[in-house]
């Protein structure tokens, strides 16, 4: 049994973690850099938008069982949910593995015999060993499981998270866990540890498995998009309803053909597969196509809206360029959120609001701002309005608010329909 969790990180999965352990009444420190998610969240208040949460972590703050703090304290078990991004520098582009070596660095002076340590950062191939070599090299007092197999002092293990946003808590109980010991003692203490809160199997493997397992789910599923993008591309030109195209073929048994996009975004299929084409780029040629093939999407969009423009123009010869109204329809990387990071949808927008010279309306239910790039070149507005006005409308994200709205009552003169509500 776990009686005390810390655990490094409290963002989209770290603070859902840190407060489900905590609402099974086990103490759990939270520990973050961010000073003011730290405040926020020691007020019983949270920092990030996802349902379901905002009561939970309340109630664990008010029970006493969840604190948050930017001190390590010692625990019985550390979990590390920080950043692994991708990034390019004068080592070419790799994964960018330093928020999990400054977690190291802040637990190994508290580290203690008997203590479990679980990576669960989306993680390249390799990395729980080198978190393992970086605690050795910090605590030379302390074995480890790469030396000490299973008498090691300290236990280690990679269990990644899979959670959709939006859906986090309710999949972090569900959801089955992929368990990744470096030994099989570190394994079983895992599982122990997950099934405080988790319903769903823990599934056992090795460390190097279980990560290449999480890169293996997302970049499936980007090949699988990109397979829809290209057909959504291939059908532009043969004069075939994608959309229609995709649900006749999938009525075969056997086949489940994804939907087409204006490209894929987010922090993580955008970004997984990097991981795995970074370290075996001869081998790994289909994901890196597919990640291509999803990247250039926004770009046959922009493409599709030069055409619609200039067939506009000529069936509108008493309008000038700078009288054609555009609207954008969603900002968000997906459905129903308001995350806006690595969205296609954003740049598709931005792009269109260098480029266009007349005006641009841009309706994103799930936000009161525009971000700053619009720079005064864009006007937030409700979807009515911009339905009226617009001579040109972008479908760019399948929220609810668009799905909702009657289409056919309204003449849209020029509509590129990149998530397939209004064209079907
Ligand atoms: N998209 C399409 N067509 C589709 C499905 C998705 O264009 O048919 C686009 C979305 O619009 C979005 C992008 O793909 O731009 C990614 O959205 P998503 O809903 O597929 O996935 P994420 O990034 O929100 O979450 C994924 C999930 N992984 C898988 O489904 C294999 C989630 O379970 C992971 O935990 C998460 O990545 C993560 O953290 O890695």
């Amino acid at each position: 049994m776990f009686e005390t969790i810390s655990v490094i990180g409290l963002g989209y999965i770290g603070l859902p973690t840190a407060a489900l352990f905590a609402s099974r009444k086990v103490k759990v420190l939270g520990v973050d850099v961010n000073e003011s998610a730290v405040e926020t969240i020691n007020q019983g208040k949270i920092h990030i938008i996802e349902p379901e949460l905002d009561a939970i972590v309340y109630k664990a703050v008010q029970q006493g069982y969840l604190q948050a703090s930017t001190q390590v304290k010692p625990a019985q078990a550390f979990l590390i949910a920080v950043p692994t991004p991708f990034i390019a520098d004068k080592e070419g582009n790799h994964p960018d593995l330093s928020f999990i070596e400054k977690s190291a660095q802040a637990i190994a002076p508290v580290l203690e015999v008997g203590n479990l340590v679980i990576l669960e950062s989306t993680s390249p191939v390799g990395a729980t060993e080198q978190l393992a070599q970086w605690l050795k090299e910090l605590r030379p007092d302390l074995t480890f499981p790469q030396d000490a197999g299973e008498d090691a002092d300290i236990n280690i293990a990679h269990c990644p998270e899979r959670v959709l946003p939006g859906k986090v808590v309710r999949e972090l109980v569900s959801n089955d866990r992929v368990i990744g010991g470096m030994t099989a003692k570190c394994s079983e203490r895992s599982v122990d540890l997950y099934k405080t809160f988790v319903e769903g199997d823990c599934i056992i493997t090795n460390a190097r498995t279980a990560e290449m397992a999480k890169l293996t789910e997302n970049a499936s599923r980007d090949v699988s998009i990109a397979f829809a993008n290209e057909l959504s591309m291939i059908c532009e030109q043969l004069d075939i309803n994608v959309w229609e195209l995709i649900a006749l073929a999938n009525r075969h048994p056997r086949v489940n053909i994804l939907q087409p996009g204006p490209g894929v975004g987010g922090h993580c299929i955008a970004v997984d597969p990097w991981f795995i084409v970074s370290r075996t780029p001869k081998e790994a040629r289909l994901i890196n196509l597919a990640r291509h093939i999803n990247d250039d999407k926004p770009l046959w969009v922009i493409d599709q809206f030069k055409q619609k423009l200039a067939e506009f123009l000529i069936e509108n010869p008493n309008k000038t360029v700078e009288e054609v109204s555009v609207a954008c329809l969603g900002l968000a990387f997906k459905a129903d959120i308001d995350d806006l990071r690595e969205s296609p949808a954003l740049s598709i927008a931005s792009e269109i609001a260098q480029l266009h010279q007349g005006r641009l309306l841009i309706v994103e239910p799930n936000i009161k701002v525009l971000p700053q790039q619009f720079d005064q070149r864009g006007q937030l507005c409700n979807l009515n309005d911009a339905m009226i006005e617009a001579d040109i409308v972008l479908l760019l994200v399948d929220h609810k608010q668009f799905k909702r709205f009657d289409a056919k009552k309204i003449n849209i003169p020029k509509l590129i329909d990149t998530r397939g509500i209004w064209s079907t």
